[in-house]
């Protein structure tokens, strides 16, 4: 057992998120979270909701409601629909809060003193129609790179390109829309990441584990040469720039450090606060020294889950805050990083209604659903295409066909026939034998596919275990036998039955509701129900004989065509 600590990147706080947000980042992470606790690790899985910067102003603005009300009505939102598709975090905490803003003082102070902070005068885009500076999304323009003419000033939508606001052609307040704007001086503050680049370098080589994507996107960070970047921006809402005893830097009234800055801190600062309201120890998780926890590096092990977007500020600006300190801070041992969910090949939007977010996904179909099909078709290798026509073919076969049938089918059998008690009698035949060395390949494979993180691969290996369950029964027909030979019917529905659980274990990081409903079914205890599969010939006669099982209600209604044209109308797929 070894402790494992997740963090999922934090979704941002101006609206609950679709259906893409979650799938590259807050599901894996639960789903592996939720695999390593059945294993049998310690687990701490820590999000948060990412409140500053001026996304969080504009569109508090845009709600007429002060920000920080806005934020903590979007928090509860957030948080709300996160347990509605059961995401188990052991603290969902906010980045507004007084523990982020100390630590990121803290941070920012050390860093300085080691000489990795420094005050510059830069250009910035000045409003005289706002009477303020214009820091990333307050101003809009045309890309320089692709010509788009909406870019926002800190990143172009259209190619993905990061900008700087001065860059943006034809500049204009998003505000006010004034184009009455100029550049001007101001004074930043900046994280010299150049000065790190050769340690980060090193780092990011001797990492081991991470997929292709997370180490690709930071090695082209670096060879592009890392920039210093701006750490404080001109807004009111956010952590502000102080000195040690609490005053204002002088020159920063009105300026607060930039929300990638304090972001990233927040997963540390969430863990102090689910110690603080736990009684756990944070220092545990993120120490390597007093000889606490991850002391020389090793014991716990720290997975992010995060979007392909987000791998540079994870792979080498908060590694350069981290190591930067000078403090024996844990750093992250592995980064999975997801492509992108496009909807019909397309970007997801909200303004023109393509695309689904978690509060709607959860009117039209159960958590269970979504979780099954978003983590089989995880955009692990690629971007993945969601269509309805896929998200009811996933629903249909594969949950009420392949697992549902198989666990309906054999549970009413025996209730009918054996009185709804595990049946004794019968010898393995070829049946049973073929059935043990699927098992025996299969579930090593499943447990190490999890162990890597590779989820398509894991779901696929799930779902080709119940296949064969269903492959089993074909052969083994105890409904054909029970006419003839009730024992070796016997032995059909006994391991049938002993499937059912056994299916019911695996699909708990995945299809939580499901498999609480089969495993309550077939009356297994809360203990019993963890991956400690030991000797796996065993697992097919694990039920005492005798052990009373009811059938369970339905578990997976079917997806209608009549339902996939009706959403497809509702919300503007299939164009
Ligand atoms: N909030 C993700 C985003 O909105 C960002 C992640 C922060 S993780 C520290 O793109
Ligand atoms: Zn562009």
């Amino acid at each position: 057992m070894s402790k494992i600590l997740i963090t999922s990147a934090l979704p941002y706080i101006n609206g609950v998120k679709h259906l893409g947000n979650l799938a590259g980042s807050m599901l894996p992470a639960d789903v592996y979270a939720r695999a390593m606790r059945l294993m049998g690790h310690e687990v701490l899985y820590i999000c948060a909701t990412d409140e500053h910067g001026t996304p969080a102003e504009l569109a508090a603005q845009a709600a007429g409601v002060d920000v920080g009300q806005y934020c903590t009505q979007m928090h509860e939102e957030q948080k709300a629909a996160g347990a509605q598709f059961k995401l188990t975090f052991d603290y969902f905490g906010r980045s507004s809060t007084p523990s982020n803003h100390a630590l990121t003082q803290h941070f920012a102070h050390v860093l300085e003193e080691n000489g990795l902070i420094e005050e510059r005068v830069s250009q910035q885009v000045y409003s005289n129609a706002d009477g303020r500076f214009l820091p990333d999304r307050y101003v809009e323009g045309t890309c320089p790179n692709c010509d788009f003419e909406k870019a926002r000033g800190d990143q172009c939508d259209n190619c993905g390109k990061l900008l700087d606001p001065i860059d943006l052609i034809n500049p204009y307040s998003s505000v006010s829309g004034s184009t009455d704007v100029e550049v001007r001086d101001t004074n930043h503050l900046y994280l010299k990441q150049s000065d790190m680049a050769d340690k980060l370098r090193d780092w990011v080589n001797a990492a081991e584990g991470w997929p292709p994507l997370a180490t690709s996107i930071a090695l082209k960070w670096l060879d592009e040469g890392l920039r210093d970047r701006a750490i404080t921006r001109d807004l009111k809402w956010g952590i502000p720039v102080t000195n040690k005893d609490g005053s204002v830097r002088e020159g920063f009234e009105g300026k607060v450090f930039y929300v990638w800055f304090d972001a990233p801190i927040e997963y540390i600062a969430a863990s102090q606060d689910w110690a603080a309201e736990t009684g756990n120890d944070w220092e545990s998780w993120w120490r390597t020294d007093n000889g606490k926890g991850d002391k020389d590096g090793e014991g716990v092990q720290y997975v992010q889950f995060m979007g392909k977007d987000n791998v540079a500020f994870h792979a080498l600006s908060f590694p350069t805050t981290l190591i930067g300190s000078g403090e024996p801070w844990k750093l992250v041992d592995h980064i999975k990083a997801f492509n992108w969910v496009t909807w019909y090949g397309g970007k997801f939007s909200t303004s023109e209604k393509r695309g689904v977010f978690m509060d709607q996904a959860l009117d039209i179909a159960p958590s269970d659903y979504w979780r099954w099909h978003l983590t089989a078709n995880a955009p692990e290798g690629n971007d993945a295409a969601f269509t309805w026509e896929e998200f009811q073919a996933s629903v249909n076969s594969d949950l009420a066909n392949v697992l549902g049938n198989f666990v309906n089918r054999i549970t009413k059998y025996c209730g009918g026939k054996f009185e709804g008690k595990v049946p004794a009698g019968g010898e393995p035949g070829e049946a049973e034998a073929w059935l043990v060395a699927e098992l025996e390949t299969r579930i090593p494979q499943l447990v190490s596919y999890y162990e890597a993180r590779e989820f398509r691969k894991a779901m696929a290996e799930t779902r080709a275990i119940w296949a064969a369950g269903n492959e089993y029964l074909t052969q083994a027909a105890p409904w054909t036998h029970y006419k003839t030979d009730v024992e070796q019917a016997a032995i059909g529905v006994r391991y049938g039955l002993n499937l059912v659980a056994l299916f019911g274990v695996l699909a708990q990081p995945i299809i939580p509701d499901a498999a609480d409903k089969i495993l309550s079914a077939m009356n297994i205890p809360e203990d019993n129900r963890t991956w400690n599969f030991g000797d796996i010939a065993n697992i097919v006669e694990a039920l005492p004989i005798g052990h009373e099982i009811s059938a369970p209600d339905v578990l997976f209604a079917k997806i209608e065509d009549t339902d996939v044209a009706d959403w497809t109308e509702r919300f503007g797929g299939g164009a």
